[in-house]
């Protein structure tokens, strides 16, 4: 029996006595121990009713057992589908219902609040704290650390992670064992990520950033990693000097330029440090090689895609360029109107293809059919161009998205919020440049008379994940429109980065 994703990521190294996490209180966990752990959670969903293919919607906070029970699910060959802790009970509900999750795992506190969704959704819910509490925890902890691993094969799916649409409802994209395997391996390759490494882990695990990039090269590699709960300037630099390499977005390495005590003694045995998940402007690059000596290795990719292309471990590392495509990904540049390949230099809409494009959107052949083409070109949505050397340049997006601190945020989502609020008469959602953020949300509101802006406010709190909140609201008579009657983002965009 094999289960390619599980045989190489976990399965070898059922008897290794090496560290895989380091947690912030010092405590280790061996990969044998981690192993022995995901055994325990398969048993425990397999018991919950969970067959193979089933989906596991998991929304509970960064811990040594939440990436267990990701390695349980891939074990008992169930789909993992991670959703973000800020995410409210409404947007919750959608992800559980749309994806038909038989089990729904969330923090203990949520519980009682999140248990009609979870019923009215046909899901079991089950609970898991960050200090290995709850119901989940406790059936785990009666488990036999060994478990029959479920045979799956690489066109098998394994995760299920929802991004937001530029209309419309979130889209589950359907990442296969191929997708996440093929991409752990080149990447680790690329980046010699060796056992000997020690990956400083910051980032949030519902993501393809902290989840599949980090972790799984991570695995793959028989590395280890130190565990951060979330991202803290001064907790990162006290763990600076017991780690290899970093992964982060660029707000990381904005916020510890900002430290005084981030200084190139402390970084000076690093390996690598990689950004992604937004552009990283290129003078947050060259400042931190004023500082430290090191060039970050920015990289780009997607939910839909994993990685796409890297700058390189050896050679040019240029700024502003996100490098070439990775060796098994084809890129091109198109013209959005006709799909024609564009000649080199030629700003056009980014296609990729490879073993690391996802499988399609679940349950929506419509979506899948409109940005991934029958030849196996997927259209990211982004601009950009390759330049002489090879190396491709991000130059904006042809999809409606802000990008704040590495969350991607869809504007009609927060537009359809606030539209529906008594008093808006229309709204125009865009994304502002932020210092720390890279950008932030600001809502032009054209209000009638009956607009009351805290209630405004509190439907947003309701409704939307914090993150997605209008840091800012401006009331106006009327929107900017082209001839088409169409809404000029671009003017709004213009005027309020100015001012
Ligand atoms: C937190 N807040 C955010 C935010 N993160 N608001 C907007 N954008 C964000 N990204 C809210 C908090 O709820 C808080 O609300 C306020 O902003 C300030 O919080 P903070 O303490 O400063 O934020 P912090 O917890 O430090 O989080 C910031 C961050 C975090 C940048 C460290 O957002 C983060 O880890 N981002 C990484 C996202 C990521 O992994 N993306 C990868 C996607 S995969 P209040 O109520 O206090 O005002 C992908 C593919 C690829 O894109 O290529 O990798
Ligand atoms: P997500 O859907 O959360 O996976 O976000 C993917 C999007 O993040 C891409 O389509 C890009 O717009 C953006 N992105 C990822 N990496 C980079 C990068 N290095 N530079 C610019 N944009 C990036």
């Amino acid at each position: 029996m094999t289960n390619p994703l599980y045989d190489a990521l976990f399965g070898r190294h059922a008897d290794a006595e090496t560290p895989f996490l380091i947690l912030p209180d010092g405590a280790i966990w061996t990969h044998r121990a981690f192993v022995a752990r995901a055994a325990q959670f398969a048993h425990a969903l397999v018991q919950n009713g969970v067959d193979p293919g089933d989906r596991v919607a998991v929304q509970v906070a960064k811990s040594a057992d939440a990436l267990a029970l990701y390695a349980g699910c891939v074990q008992a060959g169930a789909v993992f589908l991670p959703l973000n802790t800020a995410y409210t009970g409404t947007e919750l509900g959608y992800f559980v219902e749309n994806s038909g999750a038989r089990v729904f795992v969330c923090d203990p506190k949520n519980a009682d609040i999140l248990t009609p969704m979870a019923d009215a959704a046909g899901a079991q819910l089950l609970t898991l704290s960050a200090e290995a509490t709850g119901r989940l925890a406790d059936l785990a902890a009666d488990q036999s650390p060994e478990f029959d691993t479920v045979a799956r094969t690489e066109d098998d799916l394994a995760a299920l992670l929802y991004t937001s649409g530029t209309t419309g409802r979130s889209k589950g994209a359907m990442l296969g064992q191929r997708n996440l395997l093929s991409n752990a391996q080149t990447l680790t390759e690329l980046w010699r990520f060796t056992s000997d490494d020690v990956l400083l882990h910051a980032l949030p695990i519902f993501h393809t950033h902290g989840l599949f990039v980090a972790t799984n090269i991570t695995l793959l590699a028989g590395g280890a990693m130190i565990l951060l709960p979330k991202f803290d300037t001064d907790t990162m630099i006290a763990h600076l000097p017991r780690a290899t390499a970093m992964m982060g977005v660029p707000t990381f390495y904005t916020r510890l330029l900002d430290a005084p005590a981030f200084t190139r003694d402390l970084t000076a045995h690093m390996r690598v440090f990689i950004s992604g998940s937004a552009p990283l402007l290129a003078s947050t690059h060259d400042a931190f090689e004023a500082r430290t000596g090191h060039r970050i290795l920015e990289r780009y990719g997607m939910t839909e895609t994993n990685m796409n292309t890297s700058n390189p471990y050896e050679g040019l590392r240029i700024a502003g360029t996100v490098g070439p495509p990775l060796p098994d990904v084809e890129l091109k540049v198109t013209d959005p109107a006709t799909g024609d390949t564009l000649p080199e230099g030629e700003i056009g809409q980014i296609e990729v293809r490879g073993p690391n494009v996802f499988m399609g959107y679940w349950q929506m052949p419509e979506k899948t059919a409109e940005e991934l083409r029958a030849d196996g070109f997927f259209i990211t949505g982004d601009l950009g161009l390759i330049d002489t050397q090879g190396y491709v340049q991000i130059v904006g997006r042809n999809k409606d998205l802000i990008i704040s601190g590495g969350y991607n945020i869809y504007p009609k989502e927060i537009e359809q919020v606030l539209d529906a609020q008594p008093g808006v008469v229309e709204s125009a959602v865009i994304g502002v440049p932020d210092a720390d953020f890279g950008e932030r949300v600001l809502a032009v509101v054209v209000a009638d008379g009956r607009l009351d802006v805290e209630a405004l406010n509190a439907v947003c709190v309701d409704r939307l994940a914090r993150f997605k909140h209008p840091r800012e609201i401006v009331l106006v008579d009327a929107l900017p429109r082209n001839t088409m009657g169409k809404v000029q983002k671009n003017v709004l965009r213009e005027i309020y980065t100015k001012s």
